[in-house]
């Protein structure tokens, strides 16, 4: 079979090498000039499912260089774009066919959208000239696309192909990223035009920087109420890391000496152990501080919509995007712009304006918080170290976080065991922490990890599944093997939909409340197997952590991917499960 897949690769024919030939330098046709505009982007990577509406653009990329990984579902092809974007800072790209292609996509646009990833969606559309006709595939995806995206639109004319495509990578960028939707039908892909009437807007000129500071007059007052701050705690949010604003944040955090707490893609901005790293204390931190300032993360659901911080602080805001800041609670101040700018000039501001007292009342401040956090720690620790059987989700937990090296990218996809996860792992480095955002889809973790290890080929990735979602997207376990990108795939397999199965089992009893959330239970080391990968069943909590080396070892050797699928207690559920806080 293998010998039939790398035959039809590399079948030359002599077609192929008369079509080289015939090119005409100075004749361009649409799809090569998406090819040549996303190269001008910096795009070196496509996610596509092929259709016939695309081919082109194909071929453009042949030409260009820009590397094409197709993948088995389009929902997968639009969360690795997201993912890729995530690890690179760089716009990601998704390219599907008109119809079926683009609605698969939908999800990972619409997960890009909520986490404020730049993302370039192109989509194919039957040709202008059957406009309305009822083409094949034929969709109004500019409309549907349009509430998911910072921009939708059609493109017209073959010639402004590229400024158009300069046009969806400008509006992803500005302010807070997001992505970008674009259509190009067949005829205007196919057309071949003269080079010289072409609109090529030129790399490094179409777009200016997005590092906005904001009103200086900010600065100087948040630099103020810093300075005079006894209990100041910081949260520094997925912006911070989306606009690589993480150097300049972990400076003034250190230079103001403040508690800090992260997020989302923020989290391992600092490694676990560092003096200003706080995990476990941030409700007693918000509860109890006379400063507190939220950067780029919105006051949602995550937040309890901001009624979760101490009355008497005064709150202060930092956000690339003008809407999130001030919205669901007020704020004592606001300042839009990039948060690595912004705390910058803060710490420029601020330095040298604490004194003596001041800083001896902020140890204070820390030591205590500290003191709570090992407290909090300890009272977790018989869970992580639990020898039950069947195993305890909490000890999986404790046993990923041993697990993971300094170059460990780890990624989060699914309910409870996921939510149990995050108390536990501690990611080392920024951006070694991957998860769904606000959206909160399941199916992100086979594109995420795809991505990942496209874009860092010498690091890990691991992701953490639960049984449920692994069975959204894990075919495309297939595409990473393929390209050489394989991971260690771990599985907190419960054979439930767990997290939803405890709200219901709470509000109509156990006679009604399994309903529509269990599963079947899969052995899914096969899964792996069968995809010429190692895999294993793990029953017993004592063979967690060499059954997670044992992959290790066969992941590097095999170069394919390895599930670990770990069985684990179906009636342990995570707090914030339990007191159902995400709908609060
Ligand atoms: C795409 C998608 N569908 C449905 C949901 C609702 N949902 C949230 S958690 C969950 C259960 C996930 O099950 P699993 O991945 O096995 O994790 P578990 O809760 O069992 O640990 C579901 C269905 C969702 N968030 N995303
Ligand atoms: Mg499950």
């Amino acid at each position: 079979m293998a010998d039939t897949a790398t035959a039809k690769r590399e079948t030359t024919t002599a077609e192929d090498t008369l079509r080289q030939k015939s090119r005409d330098p100075n004749v361009v046709s649409g799809g090569h000039l998406v090819a040549k505009a996303l190269k001008n982007e910096g795009v070196d990577t496509i996610f596509t499912l092929c259709g016939g509406h695309i081919i082109d653009i194909y071929d453009g990329c042949v030409d260009e260089g820009v590397r094409i990984i197709d993948v088995r579902h389009e929902q997968v092809a639009a969360h690795a774009a997201d993912g890729y974007a995530r690890q690179t800072g760089k716009l990601g790209c998704v390219v599907t066919t008109a119809g079926p292609g683009c609605m698969n996509a939908m999800t990972g646009i619409a997960t890009a959208f909520r986490s404020e990833s730049p993302v370039l969606h192109i989509g194919g559309q039957g040709a202008l000239s059957q406009h309305m006709m009822g083409s094949l595939q034929d969709l109004p995806h500019v409309d549907i696309m349009r509430p998911i995206t910072k921009f939708s639109a059609g493109v017209r004319s073959t010639e402004r192909i590229a400024d158009m495509i300069a046009m969806a990578a400008r509006e992803a960028f500005a302010g807070a990223p997001g992505p970008s939707y674009l259509e190009i039908p067949r005829d205007i892909l196919d057309r071949e035009i003269d080079i010289a009437k072409a609109v090529i807007p030129q790399p490094g000129h179409y777009r200016s920087s997005t590092r906005a500071l904001g009103d200086p007059a900010d600065i100087e007052t948040l630099a103020d109420i810093l300075a005079k701050s006894e209990r100041p705690a910081i949260l520094l949010g997925s912006q911070v890391w989306t606009a690589r604003g993480h150097e300049a944040a972990i400076a003034c955090v250190r230079a103001l000496d403040m508690p800090a707490y992260f997020n989302g893609a923020a989290r391992g901005l600092l490694p676990p152990g560092d003096p200003n790293h706080f995990d476990r204390t941030r409700s007693m931190a918000f509860d109890k501080a006379d400063v507190i300032v939220i950067v780029g993360t919105p006051f949602d659901f995550r937040m309890g919509y901001g009624r979760r911080l101490g009355r008497n602080a005064k709150v202060v805001q930092i956000d690339l995007d003008y809407r999130t800041v001030g919205k669901n609670r007020d704020v004592a101040l606001g300042l839009v712009g990039d948060p690595g700018m912004i705390l910058g000039a803060v710490r420029d501001a601020a330095s040298g304006r604490i004194d003596k007292g001041g800083q001896a009342k902020r140890r204070d401040w820390m030591a205590e918080l500290r003191q709570a956090e090992e407290a909090a720690t300890q009272k977790l620790m018989p869970l992580f170290r639990s020898d039950s059987r069947p195993i305890h989700p909490y000890r999986v937990a404790w046993e990923l976080n041993e697990f993971l090296t300094e170059d460990t990218i780890y990624i989060g996809d699914g309910g409870d065991v996921v939510t149990i996860s995050a108390q536990a792992v501690r990611p080392r480095r920024p951006g070694h922490w991957m998860d769904p955002g606000a959206l909160g889809s399941l199916g992100i973790g086979t594109g995420f990890a795809l991505a990942a290890k496209l874009a860092h080929p010498k690091k890990e990735v691991l992701c953490y599944y639960g049984d449920g979602s692994f069975g959204m997207t894990a075919f495309d376990m297939e595409t990473a093997n393929r390209f050489g990108a394989p991971y260690i795939a771990v599985i907190g397999n419960n054979s439930a939909m767990n997290q939803i199965r405890y709200g219901q089992l709470a509000k109509y009893g156990e006679q009604r409340g399994n309903v529509g959330n269990l599963l079947g239970d899969v052995p899914f080391g096969k899964f792996a197997e069968m995809l010429g990968g190692y895999g294993e069943e793990v029953r017993d909590p004592a063979e967690i952590a060499p059954a997670l080396r044992r992959a290790r070892e066969q992941v590097g050797k095999s170069g394919k991917s390895a599930v670990v699928n770990i069985w684990v207690d179906p009636r342990e559920y995570a707090p914030g499960t339990k007191a159902q806080t995400m709908y609060k």
